[in-house]
């Protein structure tokens, strides 16, 4: 399921579209993963408090990190497992996150990017971003085996 030129071009191109609006993305798509699937939760438990007070300015922050890792994933894009090597590391050792979570993240971007730019989100485009988000699901699962 690799991807073809024509899904990096569309994946390049809807993230120069989307991209300045990235924090807002990453911070509704941490924040209904967290609410839809609240098993993910637990990965979050030092955060102490994750509703009203604190809550929401801690999802907007990490919102923020998790987006910036994105757009230097589409950077990265010809060599995922490479460029996110050191972040996969990071996932399998220090934070033990079970890397089906991934795909479930990958699954709340995806929503709020349709949410967001239904216009700009056709079913051929939607296909090279979630094979694209398929990809960098894997490149960050790599350092667990
Ligand atoms: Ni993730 C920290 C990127 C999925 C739990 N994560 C990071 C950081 C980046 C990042 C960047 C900050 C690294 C650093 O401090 O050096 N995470 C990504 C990306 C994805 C992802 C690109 C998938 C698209 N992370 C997930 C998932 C979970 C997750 C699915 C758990 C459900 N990540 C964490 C936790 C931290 C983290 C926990 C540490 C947060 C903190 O502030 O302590």
């Amino acid at each position: 399921m690799s991807l073809s030129d024509k899904d990096k071009a569309a994946v390049k191109a809807l993230w120069a579209k989307i991209s300045p609006k990235a924090d807002d993305i990453g911070a509704e798509a941490l924040g209904r993963m967290l609410t839809v699937y609240p098993q993910t939760k637990t990965y979050f438990a030092h955060w102490a408090d994750l509703s009203p007070g604190s809550g929401p300015v801690l999802v907007k922050k990490h919102g923020k990190v998790i987006m910036g890792a994105v757009g230097d994933a589409v950077s990265k894009i010809d060599d995922l497992v490479g460029g996110l090597a050191p972040l996969s590391e990071l996932h399998a050792f220090k934070l033990r996150v079970d890397p089906g979570n991934f795909k479930i993240l990958a699954h709340n971007v995806i929503v709020v990017i349709g949410m967001l730019y239904p216009g700009d989100f056709p079913p051929e485009v939607h296909m090279s971003v979630d094979k694209f988000f398929q990809n960098l699901a894997l490149a960050l699962s790599e350092r667990y085996r």
